[in-house]
């Protein structure tokens, strides 16, 4: 069976969980990272080099960094379904999947870990509020894209929209003094809606 190395909550494990639960194939979760540590142990970082999670190893094939895993089992399992079959939607997917991980990304984090991660009395004010100001600019493009599309890569769920879908809970919860992006809400809630971002994302705790 298909192993995904990785605890529940972290966003980039919960994006191949999600993925998973969304075309319906099974797989073992294997608690690593955080609390439960073991990624430089020899047998892991033999499996990923880079000591971070999630890794999925399936009949001997391993593959680590997130979005491409991702990519991997949409387009294995569900090609034509939440992989699109057109070349240019599957492209604007992808885009906006790179732009998840090398634009929002740089935000978010230091957003998350300073806010959750930081005891109030040792956070960095002006990195948190640089941040914050950071993704108002980044979410202001997304809302803008998602006036004129349902999702991220038109108008059905696809790959795109997951990594996205994670960034997007984490800013909602963590940040209230934001402007409103009615859009980008609008997406939020057909997201909602389905059952594998609920139980992978929604009802897990930040940790
Ligand atoms: N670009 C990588 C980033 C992987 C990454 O930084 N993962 C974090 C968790 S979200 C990690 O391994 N942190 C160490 C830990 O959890 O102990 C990806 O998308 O997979």
């Amino acid at each position: 069976m298909l192993k995904v190395y990785g605890r529940k909550d972290s966003s980039n494990v919960q994006k191949v969980l999600w993925t998973l639960n969304e075309i319906g194939v099974e797989y073992e979760q294997l608690d690593f990272g955080g609390k439960y540590g073991n990624l430089n142990t020899l047998d892991y970082l033999t499996l990923n080099p880079n000591a971070r999670i999630p890794t999925i190893e399936e009949d001997g094939f391993i593959l680590w960094e997130s979005n491409s895993i991702v990519r991997y089992l949409a387009s294995k399992y569900d090609s034509g379904g939440i992989y699109p079959s057109d070349p240019q939607i599957c492209a604007n997917a992808n885009q906006w999947m790179d732009w998840q991980q090398t634009t929002v990304g740089q935000y978010i984090v230091p957003l998350f870990l300073g806010l959750v991660r930081t005891p109030y009395e040792d956070r960095n004010i002006g990195v948190i509020e640089a941040s914050r100001q950071g993704m108002i600019k980044v979410m202001q493009i997304l809302d803008d894209h998602l006036q004129r599309n349902i999702y991220v890569s038109g108008n059905e769920f696809s790959i795109g929209d997951i990594p996205l879908g994670i960034v997007v809970y984490r800013w909602l919860k963590l940040i209230q003094d934001r402007p409103k992006m009615t859009n980008l809400e609008t997406w939020y809630k057909l997201l909602v809606k389905r059952p594998a971002f609920k139980c992978n994302v929604l009802d897990i705790p930040f940790k």
